[in-house]
């Protein structure tokens, strides 16, 4: 094996490394992965740029990357699931398995959750990464190493979808059509949405969404009225969402999925952009509107793994560039500039792992 172990390390706010690391040693539960396909994630370039994401902060120097797959190089003593050459996704957050959340099985909400790239713990933005042998998923021969990557931002669409409760023939109304809403849009018609609408501030993105399936769609501008646009998402989907889901942030986002939303019905806001919004909430509270929040995921690999080898889920085109470990400067600058959808690098050339023509 070559000891080469070149990494992507965050030192401070824009100041982004290749170094060589050393080769981490396993232990008896872990297995030692060749990384082959490493996405970027809004949090990564929101720690490139500023050393912070909501209250995690940047202190240390800590090698990027969590949307990630590889291929499994060494297995440990005690691991029994996996073994050399198999290809997996990785899971980025191992919990301490001990606690109340843990063994009540929402270990994400664990806190002493161990989730790669999220300070002080290291990512897999490198050659060489080790992890909790059960937290990979080996992958069959016609999911692809990007797929594999891909199934981490599909998890967070999907665990939003499921704290919403969507289910076959609910109307669904999605804030935001970047990475994270087009993927909850792909979760929300893999669980049997009838129509979903999708709004943004960028046409260029909708017209990805409705590429992607979207059923109607409309462009938010900064002079659009808000009680317009309510009436004009109960026009176009002939009803009042029985699910909205914010994947924005944005405060006019979170007003829009109260204000929509069904009385009865679930808004489920994946991401607040600032600690505090000022919302109408004794409408929402009036209509019975559950008010749910997410964080990350929760037991969804499984099933995203499941959604796209069955095909029930097409994730593939949300890969609009490709950049190689040595490039990935350039890749976190197109990611910042959000040129595109998903930013993938490639830790090993493209197509290296995968058997199968993709
Ligand atoms: O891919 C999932 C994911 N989750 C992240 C960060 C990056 N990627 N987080 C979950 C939400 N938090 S937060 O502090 N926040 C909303 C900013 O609750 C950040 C980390
Ligand atoms: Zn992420």
């Amino acid at each position: 094996m070559s000891q080469d172990n070149l990494a992507a390390i965050l030192y401070k706010p824009k100041d982004l490394r290749l170094e060589k690391t050393s080769v981490p040693q396993i232990a008896d539960d872990e297995v030692l992965l060749r990384m082959d396909s490493v996405g970027i994630c809004g949090s990564d370039v929101h720690y490139w740029q500023s050393g912070a994401c909501g209250h995690f902060l940047l202190k240390d120097p800590m090698i990027m990357g969590h949307e990630a797959s590889g291929v499994v190089e060494k297995i440990g003593a005690k691991v029994k699931n996996l073994k050399p050459g198999d290809r997996v996704a990785i899971e980025p957050g191992v919990p301490c398995r001990y606690c109340e959340f843990c063994k009540t099985g929402r270990y994400h909400l664990c806190p002493d959750i161990e989730f790669c790239a999220t300070p002080p713990f290291h990512g897999n933005l490198c050659r060489y990464y080790k992890h909790a042998a059960d937290f990979c998923y080996k992958l069959p021969d016609h999911v692809s190493m990007e797929e594999g990557a891909l199934l981490e931002p599909l998890s967070v669409g999907i665990h939003a979808c499921r704290r919403g409760g969507v289910q076959a023939g609910d109307i669904v109304l999605v804030l935001g059509a970047g990475p994270i809403g087009l993927v909850t849009m792909l979760a929300a018609k893999a669980m049997g949405a009838s129509k979903i609408l999708i709004t943004d501030i960028l046409q260029s993105r909708l017209d990805f969404a409705k590429k992607m399936g979207a059923d109607e769609t409309i462009l938010v501008t900064k002079d659009s009225n808000e009680a317009d646009l309510v009436k004009k998402i109960h026009e176009l989907l002939g009803s009042h969402p029985d699910v909205s889901i914010d994947a924005s942030g944005a405060q006019a986002t979170v007003r829009l999925a109260l204000l929509a939303t069904k009385s009865g019905g679930v808004a489920v806001l994946v991401g607040m952009g600032s600690p505090e919004l000022t919302v109408p909430l004794a409408g929402a509270v009036a209509r019975e509107v559950d008010i749910r929040g997410i964080f990350r995921y929760v037991n969804e690999y499984p099933i995203a793994l499941s959604m796209v080898a069955s095909g029930k889920v097409n994730v593939k085109p949300l890969v609009t560039h490709h950049y190689s470990l040595e490039e990935t400067l350039e890749a976190y600058e197109v990611a910042r500039q959000g040129l595109g959808i998903k930013v993938m690098i490639h830790v090993q050339p493209r197509n290296t792992n995968n058997p199968n023509k993709f």
